[in-house]
Order: structure tokens, then sequence, then C-alpha cells
């Protein structure tokens, strides 16, 4: 008796072991880089799903900071020379969304949710 306990005890164990990581797995917004180099965004067309949150990881790989901007996305965010930030976006209708470096005009992109 005492036997199947432990066993019906491991096996409940062994399947929350599989189910967990793969559900958290699929929860996680998938990360999409971006980096900053030279004044311009690379790439600076990024293509999304549409309808579905992401994680935007943004390098600034230049020597001034930088300013992640988009006022389709309504989203500011400095990008220190030399670091890495990561900036949620919420789930896109499908369409263009322009972004801009404000602190260099010069650096332009934009996401395409499809
Ligand atoms: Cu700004």
């Amino acid at each position: 008796m005492r036997s199947r306990i432990l066993l019906l005890v491991a096996g409940v164990v062994a399947s929350l072991l599989v189910i967990v990581p793969a559900a958290s797995a699929a929860d996680a917004p998938p990360e999409i880089p971006l980096s900053i180099d030279k004044s311009q965004f690379q790439p600076s067309e990024v293509k999304v799903k549409a309808n579905a949150p992401f994680v935007l990881v943004i390098t600034n790989k230049g020597a001034k900071a930088a300013e992640f901007e988009s006022k389709d996305l309504r989203v500011e965010k400095v990008v220190p020379a030399g670091k890495t930030v990561n900036v949620r976006i919420r789930a896109l209708k499908p369409g263009t969304y322009a972004f801009i470096d404000d602190f260099n005009h010069q650096a332009t992109g934009r996401i395409v949710a499809e």
C-alpha cells in the first residue's frame, strides 16, 4: 500500500516536472533582438506576430546613449551606451509601427505585425 502511494506521488511529481516547464516556455513572450550601431537600427524592420506580446531586447553598441521611442507604440526607453535593455511590447494589431532613436533622429525603423 505504502509503495503504491509512493509510486502515485512519484507519478504526480514526474508529470508536474513535464507540464510546468512546457507551460512557462509557451507563456514567455518571444525575445526579439534589436541593436543600435553606427547611428542605425539593426535590423531596421522587425517582423512580429500580430496579436501576441513580445519583448524587444535592445542593445546599444554605440558610444552614446540612445532612446528607443515609438509614438505608435507609446514607448520611450533610454538605452545607455554599451547596454542592453528589455522592452515589453503589448499584443499588436496587424500593421506597421514606426520607431526612432530620439537622441539621434537618423536612426529609424519599424515593427511590422502580421
Ligand atoms: Cu523621447
